[in-house]
């Protein structure tokens, strides 16, 4: 076994037995020694064109007595855990100074740095070995956040460009003898998801698996991260990193970081670490909180049982590590909780979606190929009227957006790009976790780099066979992103109930065995196709639909399901309350046995028991194919209803009425068996002449 996995088991069996210690602040311990230019400059960068004196990093390679004493400190006060200095040793970071050249070999001596001042402590204390955590720190850049006021969906840094930069980082780091990666004083989610996504690039190209820490920054009292998160939205936009803890540090002082810590605590399935400042700063940006204060704070996560690791960030000092390490000797460290597996969404708020979930309204407005006004907005570059469009869907109750810029005429990667950035700087939407809609994977790809929550990829399927689906499942997983898979193979779309059940079951096995993708994170769309369309074969593809849903629900599981609801009334376009209708008994039973959410017209659902009876009892026949001849009576009904139409009153909005989705969803319930059509039919000739188009997607 190789020293750094005696190491690593060292550090897990640690990590049960006591509240493991992080060092403290390197910064604010940098500036008592007052160092000058020259000192920053060594020999070797003399000469270098641009002042250096701030580019902490590099006192790495021209100061290392002063870091490694730093470091020997905080290692003497109690550290088990020691943090390279590698905060900004990143290329972006780097090239303030001009100096981005050097991050490579920045990463490699700052970890080679700490590992000596660590294996020399744990000789002194071998039955306490010392842990080097390399360091990946924000950068001086926001991925989902534009730097100018006025060009809010302009960004200085893009995904790839941070994920290239972490990659080095991250190569060095574990060249230099680093025993864990700490992604660490997250501002932007998008840039620690990027970070995410290129440390575990690495390990799968080097064959080597660090644990990663995970530490976010809540920047101010409303309690969420600069680029707008809450802590358990937060969590769910990293946890597929399946970080060995997650925690908080920077910004706020002990006593400001409680409930967050608390929340962070309640929600995480992994350790949980903290290492806040010495309180906030004063007007000269100092911190003047004692150690012992510090340590009395902390001394109380501890007994509340919050604290797995813990130690300081700025303005502390190895006084502060030894008091807070003193404080908390005494209390047996956090019991991780059990979390139950569901699927975990976030957008700036988390979304969590299970089995017992209500309905979940998936906005579909925003969707070219579905609103032909979108269509016309995206078309004429007319950004912030679409954004209107988005916005309108969530005000009416969607919980979801889905996103779709699937167009031959368009760049649909640039739309959807430009349109996702956009939304990012509008809190009122981007609340709600994202739907990635695209039939092209570089559009879903592109889109993904653009979202710093957890949102869905719409969708992936074996349709190119099965290699590319789970090439494409592997990278979700590692975006971060739940999936809903179409029913869909190398044979075509499922349009029988046996297929259905055939794909999204084969489709299953091979996330869940080959991929290790979460079932909880597995959404199955079994394919809504329209009804009543006047072809015999298409009378029983509700009652298909339906019947696959209960499927999944008894037999997949942790498996959610989903559909394009409005699909299924295409035949009666332009006849909105029929259509309304028919989306009403459709998924007044498809819930029933099992449909978790829809992609719908947010805010138009009708309610069931508000159809008029007639109406009502003809949609019936149709959804669930109790009548040959329910296509044509409906077709009558529909034309009367068509004339009664315009005297209707419009539906209020969700939210300000009971007209909202939880008036619907409670009103359905989902216990039902599933239907046996009254009219089967063999499903076994397909109509050869029928178009793709004549399908749902
Ligand atoms: N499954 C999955 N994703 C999907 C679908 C699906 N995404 C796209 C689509 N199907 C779901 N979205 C819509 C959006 C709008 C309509 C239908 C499905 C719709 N629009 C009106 C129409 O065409 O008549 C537009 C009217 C207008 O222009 O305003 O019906 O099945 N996974």
């Amino acid at each position: 076994m190789s020293d750094r996995s005696v190491r690593l088991q060292a550090l897990k069996h640690a990590l049960k037995e006591r509240i493991l210690i992080l060092d403290g602040g390197m910064g604010t311990m940098i500036q008592s020694y007052k160092l000058e230019e020259q000192d920053y400059r060594g020999k070797r960068f003399a000469d270098w064109p641009s002042d250096v004196k701030g580019n902490n990093d590099l006192l790495i390679l021209t100061r290392p007595d002063v870091i490694g004493s730093i470091e020997k400190a905080y290692l003497d006060a109690g550290a088990d855990i020691l943090e390279t200095n590698t905060f900004n040793a990143t290329q972006v970071s780097q090239a303030d100074y001009g100096m981005q050249d050097l991050a490579y070999e920045l990463n490699v001596e700052g970890a080679r740095l700490a590992r000596k001042v660590a294996d020399a402590k744990t000789l002194e204390t071998p039955d306490k070995p010392r842990f080097v955590a390399g360091v990946l720190g924000p950068t001086s850049r926001t991925c989902s956040l534009s730097p100018d006021v006025n060009n809010p969906g302009y960004r200085n840094v893009t995904f790839d460009e941070l994920v290239e930069n972490y990659t080095e980082a991250t190569k060095g780091l574990i060249e230099g003898g680093a025993d864990l990666i700490l992604i660490e004083t997250i501002f932007d989610t998008l840039n620690a998801k990027a970070a995410i996504f290129a440390v575990q690039g690495v390990y799968e190209e080097l064959g080597v698996e660090l644990p990663i820490m995970i530490s976010g920054t809540i920047t101010d009292a409303s309690g969420r991260t600069l680029s707008g998160q809450t802590t358990e939205a937060f969590w769910n936009s990293v946890a597929h990193a399946k970080p060995i803890s997650v925690g908080l540090n920077c910004a706020l002082g002990a006593s400001e970081l409680r409930p967050y810590l608390e929340e962070l605590s309640n929600k995480a399935g992994t350790y949980v670490s903290a290492h806040p400042n010495a309180g906030l700063p004063n007007e000269f940006g100092e911190y003047d909180e004692l150690p012992s204060e510090t340590a009395k704070v902390i001394e109380e996560f501890a007994q509340s049982g919050f604290l797995n690791i813990v130690g300081g960030c700025c303005g502390t000092t190895p006084g502060h590590i030894e008091a807070i390490a003193k404080a908390v000797a005494g209390y047996a460290p956090r019991a991780i909780p059990e979390i139950p597996k569901a699927c975990r969404l976030s957008g700036l708020e988390p979304f969590t979606i299970d089995r017992s979930s209500l309905f979940v309204n998936v906005g579909e407005r925003t969707n070219i190929t579905g609103s032909a006004k979108f269509a016309r907005l995206i078309r004429d570059d007319n950004y912030t009227e679409a954004l209107e469009v988005a916005l309108q869907q969530v005000e009416a109750g969607a919980q979801v957006i889905d996103i779709n810029m699937d167009e031959g005429m368009l760049d649909s990667k640039k739309a959807m790009v430009t349109f996702l950035n956009l939304i990012a700087g509008e809190p009122d939407i981007s609340r709600v976790p994202i739907m990635i809609d695209s039939s092209k994977w570089e559009v879903i790809e592109a889109g993904l780099k653009c979202i710093q929550g957890k949102g869905i990829v719409n969708s992936i399927s074996m349709k190119e066979g099965v290699e590319q689906f789970i090439q494409h499942a592997k990278l979700c997983k590692r975006y971060g992103a739940a999936v809903v898979v179409m029913a869909f193979d190398e044979a075509g779309q499922a349009d029988t109930e046996a297929r259905k059940k055939e794909i999204c079951k084969r489709s299953y096995d091979i996330l869940v065995n080959d991929v290790g993708f979460p079932p909880e994170d597995i959404i199955f769309d079994p394919n809504i196709f329209a009804v009543a369309t006047g072809i015999e074969e298409h009378n029983n593809y509700a009652v298909d639909f339906i019947n696959a849903c209960a499927y999944i629900r008894d037999e997949l599981p942790y498996a959610l399901t989903s559909g394009g609801v409005s699909n299924v009334s295409f035949s009666f376009r332009g006849n909105n309350p029929v259509r309304e209708a028919i989306h009403s008994v459709f998924l007044l039973y498809a819930i029933r046995n099992g449909l978790t959410m829809g992609i719908v017209n947010a805010g138009q659902l009708e309610i069931y028991d508000q159809i008029p009876a007639e109406l009502r009892d003809a949609v019936e026949d149709v959804i669930l194919n109790r009548t040959p001849e329910g296509t044509d009576a409906l077709l009558a009904i529909a034309d009367k209803t068509r004339a009664t139409a315009a005297s209707r009153k419009p539906r209020p909005k969700s939210g300000a009425t009971g007209t909202s989705t939880s008036a619907w969803s409670t009103h359905w319930s989902r216990a039902s068996p599933p239907i046996s059509s009254k009219t089967p039919k063999s499903r076994a000739s397909r109509s050869p002449g029928r178009s793709k188009s004549s399908k749902a997607r």
